[in-house]
C-alpha cells in the first residue's frame, strides 16, 4: 500500500482546509500516546485532585490531554473555538475569524488508564459560517459535522476519522505519521457482539431489557450473540466497527438521560457509523438529528450495525 499520511489524505479530499488541524490532533495524539506508553514510569497516573463540570475525577491524564489538545489546536488560525468535556464553557481562540470548532473528548474511558487498558480521544469538527455566531456554531446538530474521528491509544496508536465520504483507519508508525492502513471501512451489517453494563440493565427502561432478551433469544435473523464490554467507549465502538454489533448505554436510573455526551462523544461516533453503513439511535430517533441545547448534554447511545440498531430503535418507538 501507498504511504499515505493523514495530513495528505485530507490535503487530497473535499475538505483540504482541514489538514492543518488533523496535523495538531496527530501532534497532540502523539504526545498523549507517549504518556499513556510510558504512564508506569511517570507520577501521571491516578487523580488530579479536581473534578471537571460533569462532577466527575479528573485524572491527571485527562488534565494533560486537554492541555496538549487546547496547545496544538488553538494555534491554529483556522479553529475559531475549543470545545472539551474538561472545561465548563468554550474556549474562544484569539482567531475569531476561524472557520472550524473542535470539540473533543480529550482522554475517553479514564477510569481504564490506571490499568493499562485502551483509552482514546474523540472529536468532532463544525464549521462557523463567515460572520456566524461561534456559540450557534458549536450547537448544530451532528447532521452538520465537517469531520469526525477518534485515536485508540491501544496495542497499536490507531485514528480513525470520517470527512463525510466514508471511513478511514491510519495507524501510528515508528516514523511518527499516522499512515493509511484501512480505507472504506465497512461495519458489518449484523453481530456478532453485544456490548453494554448490564449492571445497570434493572433500571433500564423495560423496552432495552425486552430489547436485550430478544436479541439473545436469537430472534433477530437466527443469530446468537456473545458479550463484550470493555467500559472504554473508543476501545468498545472500535471493536464494534470493525466486527459488528451493538453497543448500549440506555438511560439509567443513576442517569436518565444517559451517561455518554452528546457533542464530544456520541455525534462524532455516531457519523463515523454511519459513514461505515452502521446506526446510531437515542432510542427512537437519529443520534445525528438531535439539536442541542447545550455543549455538555447528554444522551442515551445505542451504536453498532445497521440490523441491531435499526431493530432497537423500532423497539423503543413502539414503546413510547
Ligand atoms: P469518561 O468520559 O468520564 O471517561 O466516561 C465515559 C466512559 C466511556 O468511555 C464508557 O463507554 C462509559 O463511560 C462506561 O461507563 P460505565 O462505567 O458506567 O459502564
Ligand atoms: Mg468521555
Amino acid at each position: 500500500m501507498d504511504r499515505v499520511t493523514v495530513e495528505q489524505h485530507v490535503a487530497a479530499s473535499a475538505q483540504p482546509l482541514l489538514a492543518e488541524v488533523f496535523a495538531a490532533i496527530g501532534t497532540a495524539a502523539r504526545e498523549i500516546g507517549r504518556k499513556i506508553r510510558l504512564a508506569g514510569l511517570s507520577d501521571v497516573l491516578g487523580a488530579a485532585g479536581a473534578t471537571n463540570v460533569q462532577g466527575e475525577q479528573q485524572q491527571k491524564l485527562d488534565v494533560f490531554a486537554n492541555d496538549v489538545m487546547m496547545a496544538e489546536l488553538g494555534k491554529l488560525g483556522s479553529v475559531a473555538a475549543l470545545v472539551s468535556e474538561e472545561d465548563d464553557d468554550a474556549v474562544l481562540t484569539s482567531h475569531p475569524a476561524g472557520e472550524w470548532i473542535v470539540i473533543f473528548d480529550p482522554l475517553d474511558g479514564s477510569s481504564n488508564i490506571d490499568v493499562n487498558v485502551n483509552v482514546g480521544t474523540i472529536f468532532s469538527i463544525q464549521r462557523v459560517a463567515p460572520g456566524g455566531d461561534v456559540h450557534a456554531a458549536m450547537l448544530q446538530p451532528g447532521t452538520a459535522q465537517i469531520a469526525a474521528g477518534y485515536v485508540v491509544y491501544g496495542p497499536s496508536c490507531m485514528m480513525v476519522i470520517s470527512l463525510g465520504a466514508g471511513v478511514d483507519a491510519f495507524t501510528l508508525d515508528d516514523s511518527g505519521d499516522f499512515l493509511l492502513g484501512t480505507a472504506a471501512m465497512h461495519m458489518p451489517t449484523q453481530g456478532p457482539y453485544y456490548s453494554t453494563n448490564e449492571a445497570n440493565a434493572s433500571t433500564w427502561p423495560a423496552a432495552y431489557r425486552e430489547y436485550l432478551q430478544w436479541l439473545l433469544d436469537g430472534k433477530l435473523n437466527g443469530k446468537t450473540y456473545s458479550s463484550r464490554y470493555i467500559g472504554s467507549l473508543v476501545a468498545d465502538f472500535h471493536r464494534t466497527l470493525l466486527k459488528g454489533g451493538v453497543f448500549l448505554y440506555p438511560p439509567t436510573d443513576k442517569a436518565p438521560a444517559g451517561k455518554l455526551r452528546l457533542l464530544y462523544e456520541a455525534n462524532p461516533l455516531g457519523m463515523l457509523a454511519e459513514q461505515a453503513g452502521g446506526a446510531a439511535v437515542f432510542g427512537a430517533g437519529r443520534i445525528l438529528e438531535i439539536e442541542p441545547s447545550k455543549i455538555h448534554q447528554r444522551t442515551p447511545l445505542i451504536v453498532g450495525s445497521k440490523a441491531e440498531v435499526d431493530a432497537l430503535q423500532k423497539m423503543v418507538a413502539e414503546a413510547n
